[in-house]
C-alpha cells in the first residue's frame, strides 16, 4: 500500500468516531498546510445530499497536548459563534465548527495515538495561495483585524499556549544558534551566505519583545498564523469569510498578526519560489492590507502599534526564515517538505523580502503614517 493510500485508510478509520450525518462517500487528502494532516470526507446524508466534513489528524510532534489545543478552539469557536449570532452572521460559515464524537469529545484518538479531529466544511469558499488582487488583501486584512477586535475581551488567561515562544523571535533566534550548532544534517557548509545574513540581523530581534516587556505593547489575543491560505473567502461575494487554522491563537502581539500576513501575502512570489528575481515586497500589497487591518481592528490599536507595522512585517518575516533554515539544519524535521532543499528555498525567500523591506522601509514607514491619521 502507498503511504498515501495507508494514510488515507487511517482517515476513513478515525472519521468513524465522530458523529457525522450520513455514510462515508469519499475520503481524501486536502489543502496545503505545512502542520496538520487535511483530509475533506464527503458524506451521502439523503437523497441527492451530501455533507461534507474537513478530518484532520493533530501533529502531536508539535503540538505535544491534543486536549489543552482542543480547549483553546472549542473555546475560541464558541465565544466566536456567540459574537457572529449577536452581529446576525452565520455562524455556520464565519467560524470553524468542532465536530464532537460519538462520546461528545472533541477529539479522538486511535490505537496508534494520533489524534484527530473533525470540523464541518465550510461550503462555497475558496481559499487562496497566492493574493490576486489588492482588494483580496484589503479582504484579508480586514479579516485578521476583526478577528482579533471579536477577540478582544476573551479570557485571555483560558488560553494554553499551545507552543511556548511562539513568535518570542529572540529565543527563535537561540533556536537557530543551536540547530546551527549541532548541525545534524551536515548542511551548514552548503548555505554560508545564509547563515551570515541571518547571524548578522541579531540585533533587531528583541525590539517587540522588549516593548512588551515594558508595558509600551498590550498583550492581545492574537490568532498568530496569518498566512493567507488560513482565509476562508466566499465564493460568491469575494469577501473574506472565516478565519481558519486556531491551534496557535494565544496571547501575542497584534504586530504578529500584521507581520505573519504581510511576510505571505505582500510577497510578488510564492513563499518556496526558487527565482528569487520574483520575490520583492509588493507595496501596493502592503497598503492594502495595512487598511484593510486598520479598519477590522475597529480603531483599537494604539498609536506605537500602528507605528511599529514595518518593524512587524520584517521581524515576522526574519523570523519564519530562521525557523526554516534552522529546520534545513536539522534534516526537514518539522515542516512538512516536498521537494529537496524545499525549507532552503522557503528561507531564501523569506531573507530575500527582509532585505527588500530594509530597502523600502521610509516607504513602508510613509504608507502607514498615511493611514493611521
Ligand atoms: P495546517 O495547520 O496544516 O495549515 P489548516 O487548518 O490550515 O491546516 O487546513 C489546511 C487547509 O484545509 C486550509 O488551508 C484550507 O484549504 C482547508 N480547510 C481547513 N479547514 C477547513 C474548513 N472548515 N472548511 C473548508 N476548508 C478548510
Ligand atoms: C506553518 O500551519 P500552517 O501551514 O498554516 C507554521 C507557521 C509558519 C508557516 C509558514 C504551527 O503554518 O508558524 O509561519 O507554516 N505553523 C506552525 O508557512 O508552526
Ligand atoms: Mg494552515
Amino acid at each position: 500500500m502507498t503511504a498515501e493510500k495507508q494514510s488515507c485508510a487511517g482517515a476513513a478509520e478515525a472519521i468513524k468516531g465522530f458523529a457525522t450525518e450520513g455514510s462515508l462517500r469519499d475520503i481524501r487528502p486536502y489543502g496545503n498546510g505545512h502542520i496538520n494532516d487535511t483530509y475533506l470526507a464527503s458524506f451521502q446524508a439523503g437523497r441527492g445530499c451530501d455533507k461534507r466534513y474537513i478530518l484532520q489528524r493533530m501533529n502531536h510532534n508539535i503540538f505535544k497536548n491534543p486536549t489543552l489545543l482542543m480547549e483553546n478552539v472549542v473555546g475560541v469557536t464558541e465565544y466566536l459563534r456567540g459574537i457572529i449570532l449577536a452581529q446576525g452572521g452565520d455562524p455556520d460559515r464565519e467560524t470553524l465548527n468542532v465536530v464532537r464524537t460519538l462520546e461528545g469529545s472533541s477529539y479522538y484518538e486511535d490505537e496508534e495515538h494520533n489524534f484527530w479531529r473533525v470540523f464541518l466544511f465550510v461550503e462555497g469558499t475558496l481559499c487562496l495561495e497566492k493574493v490576486e488582487s489588492p482588494g483580496d488583501f484589503y479582504n484579508g486584512g480586514a479579516a485578521f483585524g476583526n478577528f482579533q477586535r471579536m477577540l478582544a475581551e476573551y479570557p485571555a488567561r483560558e488560553l494554553h499556549e499551545t507552543i511556548l515562544n511562539f513568535h518570542n523571535t529572540p529565543s527563535r533566534f537561540q533556536d537557530f544558534r543551536r540547530a546551527l550548532e549541532e548541525n545534524r544534517a551536515g548542511r551548514a557548509a552548503l548555505v554560508r551566505p545564509e547563515i551570515e545574513f541571518a547571524l548578522s540581523r541579531e540585533g533587531d530581534t528583541a525590539v517587540l519583545t522588549e516593548l512588551l516587556n515594558k508595558g509600551e505593547l498590550p498583550l492581545r489575543v492574537t490568532h498568530n498564523d496569518t498566512k493567507l491560505n488560513n482565509i476562508l473567502f466566499d465564493q460568491a461575494t469575494g469577501r473574506a469569510l472565516c478565519v481558519i487554522d486556531l491551534d496557535t491563537v494565544m496571547p501575542g502581539l497584534s504586530l504578529y498578526d500584521f507581520g505573519d500576513s504581510i511576510r505571505f501575502g505582500a510577497s510578488t512570489g510564492a513563499e518556496d519560489e526558487r527565482d528569487l528575481g520574483r520575490i520583492e515586497l509588493d507595496l501596493e500589497l502592503f497598503e492594502a492590507f495595512t487598511e484593510g487591518f486598520l479598519k477590522g481592528c475597529g480603531g483599537k490599536l494604539t498609536s506605537r502599534e500602528v507605528e511599529l507595522f514595518p518593524m512587524g512585517a520584517k521581524l515576522m518575516t526574519y523570523e519564519c526564515g530562521i525557523r526554516f533554515l534552522g529546520d534545513f539544519l536539522e534534516g526537514d524535521v518539522y515542516f512538512k517538505v516536498h521537494r529537496e532543499n524545499h525549507n532552503l528555498d522557503r528561507a531564501r525567500t523569506q531573507f530575500k523580502l527582509v532585505a527588500d523591506m530594509e530597502k523600502k522601509w521610509d516607504q513602508m514607514v510613509s504608507i502607514v503614517e498615511k493611514h493611521h491619521a
